[in-house]
């Protein structure tokens, strides 16, 4: 497979990027950070992991991939702390095969320790189903991650089947509702229902919660309205560089 030969050299060749997606406190901002969305520069197209994250997921491609993305992330982290926004966070996607890997508290202590990052800025974000795959395995994993100061955040949540008694154990501190949610919100919709039991759920384990996918101003009022403290789509800003990041109008956004 051509791909995959390509894919094992896309490290060395330097040809991944990482886009950064600005997250907002509701309503209206400011930006409290960014998630990391990983891109493949594959002779001139940029290719989306949908694309080649289940091959590296199948290969174990994955794990040195991901310790790169963990370490831009960081890296990148750093220096906006040190351009003065010591406030933004970031948060890195992990696979299943990631989040599972022996050897994934140290690595990500030694790549905090690396960028001498406060550990409390990265948030690690892991699907519902990631984590509930092996709910006590998740549990001490994470544990031992928010022992250390780093924040856990469960994603896609909803589309997964979350145990309750479950969820309430993991030290988590956020919670992401999936996008497929939020598409055709409409207040009485039954995505609205849905929504507004995700948030009071949410507020009842003590977690923020956190909406991806706004991508109309209706949307972000009713998200808001029902509780819902970050906003993350479209609507409030693309995944974008580090340049454009850089050069954006509003100074504090
Ligand atoms: O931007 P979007 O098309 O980028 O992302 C598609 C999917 O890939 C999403 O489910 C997202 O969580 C996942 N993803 C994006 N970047 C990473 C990454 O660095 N690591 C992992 N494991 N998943 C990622
Ligand atoms: O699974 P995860 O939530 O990590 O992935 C985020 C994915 O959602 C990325 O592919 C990202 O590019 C995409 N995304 C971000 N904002 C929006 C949005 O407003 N609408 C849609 N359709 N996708 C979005
Ligand atoms: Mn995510
Ligand atoms: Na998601």
């Amino acid at each position: 497979l051509q791909m995959l030969n390509d894919l094992r050299l896309a490290i060395e060749h330097h040809e991944l990027r990482l886009h950064y997606q600005p997250k907002f406190i509701a309503p209206y901002g400011p930006v409290c950070g960014f998630e990391a969305l990983l891109r493949w520069e594959r002779n001139g197209t940029t290719l989306s992991p949908d694309v080649f994250l289940p091959l590296a997921e199948k290969t174990g491609l994955i794990i040195p991939i991901g310790e790169w993305v963990l370490n831009e992330a960081c890296r990148q982290l750093r220096e906006w702390h040190l351009a003065g926004h010591t406030n933004w966070t970031v948060a890195v996607n992990l696979s299943t095969l990631q989040f599972e890997q022996a050897n994934l508290v140290e690595m990500v202590i030694d790549t905090v320790e690396r960028h001498q990052i406060p550990p409390e800025m990265l948030t690690l974000e892991v699907t519902e189903t990631t984590a509930m795959r092996n709910p006590d395995v998740s549990v001490e994993i994470l544990e031992r991650l928010t022992k250390y100061g780093v924040k856990a955040s469960i994603d896609d949540f909803g589309t997964g089947y979350s145990s309750l008694l479950y969820l309430k154990r993991l030290p988590a501190s956020e919670l992401k509702i999936d996008g497929a949610f939020i598409n055709d919100l409409i207040a009485g919709s039954e995505d609205a229902s849905i929504v507004s039991a995700i948030i009071a759920l949410g507020q009842t384990l003590n977690l923020k919660v956190v909406a991806e996918g706004v991508e109309t101003t209706q949307q972000q009022d009713f998200l808001t309205q029902l509780g819902c403290d970050t906003l993350q789509g479209y609507l409030l800003g693309r995944p974008m560089t580090p340049q454009q990041i850089a050069q954006h109008p509003d100074s504090d956004w």
